[in-house]
C-alpha cells in the first residue's frame, strides 16, 4: 500500500456487544451472527455512499463546506482522486463493511470535454480495482450523477433538448462501463432532476415516454455487454425538482409496468425519500415487498420538523425494526444492500465523526433486525392478523379470493347473514406494545 493513513488513532471496528462503552466499537452489529438463518453480514450488505463521507464537505445553500478533509489537499484531479480512493478504501475496511457505492464524478473531478473526463474514469477505476484487489471491497451499485451539471437544469433524460439527452446517454454508457469493471451487483438511477418545476413549459407525457426510452436503452446497452445485476430505480417525490417523475415505490412500479422494464428494474428505497413522499418507511418497503420490487435500500432518516432531506444516519430503533419485520418477511432484498445514504452534521468536522456515524448506523439497523426477529417469532403477535382475516380462509370468503363469486352472488350472501357481522377490535395499541416489549 505504501500510502498516507488518514483516520490516524482509530483502528478496525470490532463488535463488543451492548456491555461495551467504546464508542469505536459496535454494541449489536456482529457480522457473525446468525438472525433468521443468515448473518447480519449477509443481511445488510452495508455499504458507504461515496459522495457523502468523502466528496461533501457540508457546504449548504447559505454557506461554504466546513469539513476539510486531508485526502483533498492536490491540486491535480488526478493526484486528489487517488487520494480520496485511499481515504475511502481506509475507512471502509476500518469500519468492516464490504461495499461502497458511487456517481461518476464522485471518483473523480468531471473534465471539460465528454472525452477527458472517461480518460480520468479509466484511470480512477484501474486504481480502484488495485483496491478492491488488496481489500476485498465490493461494489454495491454505480450511479451517473446527471442532476448537478447546470447543462441538467432542465432534466437529463427528461430534458426537452435532445443534445442534453444525448450527453446524458453518454454519461450513464460510461457509468455503467465504470460499474462493470469495478463488477458493481448493481446500478442505481436516481432523477432528481426528472420530472417539472412548471408544468406551464412541461410536455409530461412526453418526457415520461423519453425516461422510459431512455432506461431501456441503458439496459439493453449494459446487458449487451454482460451485467448480470438489476437495475434500481430510486423514488423520491421531489427535491430538488418540484415533483419527480419517481414519486414513490407505487408510482414507480406503475411507470416500470407500464413500459414493460419491471423484469430488469427494482426499487432502492431509501427512508428520507419516504418521508418527503408523506409515507413511512416501511409503507414504501411494503409497497415495494409485495411486487417483489424490494432490491436495496439507502439508509438514513429525516428530521420530522424539517420537511427536507436532511439525510442524517439512522438511529430511530422503533421505525427500524418496523421496516425489517417488511424487510424479513420479504425475505431480504433482491440484490442490494443497505447503503449508508446519510451524511453527518455541518458542525462535526472531527474525522472520527465519520465513524460514530455508520457504527450508530449499522448497530441501528442490527438491533432492529434483532427486534423484528423477535416479533415475528412471537405467537401473539404473528397469529394477529392471519386471524384477522380467517374469513377469506374458508366458505364463501375463499370462493371470493378465487373469483369464484360476483356481485350479486355478495348481495344473496348478505341478506341471508343479515346479523353475521360481529366487529372486531383492530387492537393497535396491544400490537404496539408487542413490539416495544422486545426493544
Ligand atoms: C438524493 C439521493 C442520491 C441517490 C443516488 O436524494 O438519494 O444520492 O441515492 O444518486
Ligand atoms: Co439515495
Amino acid at each position: 500500500m505504501g500510502h498516507k493513513e488518514y483516520f490516524k488513532g482509530v483502528q478496525s471496528i470490532a463488535f463488543e456487544g451492548r456491555e461495551s462503552d467504546n464508542p469505536f466499537a459496535f454494541k449489536y452489529y456482529n457480522p457473525d451472527q446468525i438472525v433468521a438463518g443468515k448473518t447480519m453480514r449477509e443481511h445488510f450488505k452495508f455499504a458507504i455512499a461515496y459522495w457523502h463521507s468523502f466528496c461533501g464537505q457540508g457546504a449548504d445553500p447559505f454557506g461554504a463546506g466546513t469539513q476539510n478533509f486531508p485526502w483533498d489537499n492536490s491540486s491535480d484531479p488526478i493526484q486528489s482522486a487517488k487520494d480520496k480512493a485511499d481515504a475511502a478504501f481506509e475507512f471502509i475496511s476500518k469500519m468492516g463493511f464490504d461495499y461502497f457505492c458511487f456517481h461518476d464524478f464522485d471518483l473523480i473531478q468531471e473534465a471539460d470535454t465528454l472525452a477527458e473526463s472517461e480518460k480520468r474514469l479509466n484511470t480512477i477505476t484501474d486504481y480502484i480495482k488495485t483496491k478492491q484487489q488488496e481489500t476485498g471491497i465490493k461494489l454495491l451499485w454505480g450511479t451517473a450523477n446527471c442532476f448537478s451539471n447546470p447543462r441538467y437544469m432542465n432534466g437529463a433524460a427528461t430534458n426537452p433538448d435532445f443534445n442534453v439527452v444525448a450527453h446524458a446517454g453518454a454519461q450513464v454508457k460510461m457509468a455503467l462501463d465504470a460499474t462493470i469493471k469495478l463488477n458493481g451487483e448493481n446500478y442505481v438511477f436516481w432523477g432528481g432532476r426528472e420530472g417539472y418545476i412548471s408544468l406551464l413549459n412541461t410536455d409530461m407525457s412526453r418526457e415520461l415516454d423519453h425516461m422510459a426510452r431512455f432506461l431501456t436503452m441503458a439496459k439493453d446497452y449494459a446487458r449487451a455487454q454482460g451485467f448480470k445485476g438489476t437495475f434500481f430505480i430510486e423514488p423520491k417525490p421531489m427535491e430538488p425538482s418540484k415533483h419527480q417523475y419517481d414519486f414513490d415505490a407505487a408510482t414507480s412500479i406503475g411507470f416500470l409496468k407500464n413500459y414493460g422494464l419491471h423484469e430488469d428494474f427494482k426499487l432502492n428505497i431509501e427512508v428520507n425519500h419516504a418521508t418527503l413522499a408523506q409515507h413511512t418507511f416501511e409503507h414504501e418497503l411494503t409497497v415495494a415487498a409485495n411486487d417483489n420490487m424490494l432490491g436495496s435500500i439507502d439508509a438514513n432518516r429525516g428530521d420530522y420538523q424539517n420537511g427536507w432531506d436532511t439525510d442524517q444516519f439512522p438511529n430511530n430503533i422503533e421505525e427500524t425494526a418496523r421496516a425489517m419485520m417488511v424487510f424479513l418477511k420479504a425475505g431480504g432484498l433482491q440484490g442490494g444492500g443497505v447503503n449508508f445514504d446519510a451524511k453527518i452534521r455541518r458542525n462535526s468536522i472531527d474525522l472520527e465523526d465519520l465513524f460514530h456515524a455508520h457504527i450508530g448506523g449499522a448497530d441501528t439497523f442490527a438491533r432492529g433486525l434483532l427486534v423484528a426477529d423477535k416479533v415475528l417469532n412471537d405467537a401473539q403477535f404473528s397469529s394477529f392478523v392471519k386471524e384477522r382475516y380467517a374469513s377469506f380462509d374458508k366458505g364463501n370468503g375463499s370462493e371470493f379470493e378465487k373469483g369464484s363469486l360476483n356481485l350479486t352472488d355478495l348481495y344473496n350472501f348478505a341478506g341471508a347473514n343479515n346479523s353475521a357481522i360481529v366487529p372486531a377490535s383492530g387492537k393497535q395499541e396491544y400490537l404496539e406494545n408487542i413490539i416495544n416489549n422486545h426493544i
